[in-house]
């Protein structure tokens, strides 16, 4: 008899060495914390870890490539000295992700999807990692500022179809793609709930799917008791679950444990269901 098997999504635990992240800013900024935090989350059963230097949050400011470089190079560095989990860079610039992943990154995260200047899907195919497609409309500073659409679902979908099919014209294998429908960059709470009830759609494109809703403020508009980002772990709990049940590839979480715990319970249940 074949083995029934339900995968659960990659759980990718975020280390934010910024400032100003939305709910985070400014806790792993010292280079020992965030090592000791990455190390958390690698003990709390995490996947991929994701590390960002420029916060994206709506008004954040623009940080040099120098400045970026200073924060990642020496923690990956020296969580590579302890590990050989996944290590996603979270960045927009294609000289920093070309030096992260020659420091010991595996994955190019960029929420602008190859497009922050003309030569990064060839960087990306040179780099010859996989690299991490996301849908914002406009920039970080002003993409809140009353966001619309036709169709979101539509519209986000053709966009990151176009944005795989440029990554691929340049050299990037389709198996090194992954999208993501960027939940909160530029986007109201409507659009977000449309996006997530469309992920099986977007799943079903031949591409691997992230989904990041993590303390999102949608969830905070969605519950009461959700009004402050470090109050959002149930919510995000429950859009996790929601991906999983859709067949997303990967979960970004700030709260490896709970998701781990969440996603492989969820997965046993649809395991059994099927027997
Ligand atoms: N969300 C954030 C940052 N990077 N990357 C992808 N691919 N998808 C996401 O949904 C995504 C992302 C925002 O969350 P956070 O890193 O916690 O905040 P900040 O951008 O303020 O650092």
């Amino acid at each position: 008899m074949t083995a029934v098997s339900v995968r659960r999504p990659l759980v990718m635990g975020v280390v934010n060495l910024t400032a100003d992240s939305f709910s985070d800013g400014g806790r792993f900024l010292d280079p020992a914390t965030a090592l000791s935090q990455a190390r958390r989350l690698i003990d709390e059963g995490a996947d991929i870890l994701d590390l960002g230097a420029e916060s994206t949050r709506p008004g954040a400011a623009p940080v040099s490539a120098a400045l970026e470089l200073e924060r990642l190079l020496p923690l990956i560095a020296s969580i590579r000295a302890v590990s050989d989990i996944s290590i996603s860079v979270d960045t927009m610039k294609p000289l920093v992700a070309q030096q992260a992943i020659a420091a010991g990154a595996n994955i190019w995260n960029d929420v602008t999807a190859l497009t922050h200047s003309n030569d990064a899907p060839a960087f990306a195919a040179q780099l010859g990692c996989e690299v991490m497609l996301m849908h914002m409309r406009g920039e970080p500073r002003t993409m809140q500022d009353d966001p619309h659409y036709g169709d979101v679902v539509a519209e986000v979908e053709r966009y990151l179809l176009a944005r795989a099919a440029d990554a691929e014209e340049a050299g990037v294998a389709p198996d090194k793609i992954w999208i993501d429908p960027g939940i909160g960059f530029g986007k109201t709470v409507e659009h977000n709930l449309a996006l997530l009830n469309a992920l099986p759609r977007l799943c079903a494109r031949g591409y691997r799917v992230l989904l990041g809703a993590s303390r999102k403020r949608f969830l905070g508009a969605l519950s009461p008791s959700a009004a402050q980002p470090q109050d959002r772990l149930a919510g995000s709990l429950a859009a996790a679950l929601a991906g999983a049940r859709a067949g997303v590839a990967a979960v970004r979480v700030h709260d490896v444990a709970a998701t781990v715990q969440a996603l492989d319970v969820d997965a046993a249940i649809r395991l059994s269901g099927r027997s």
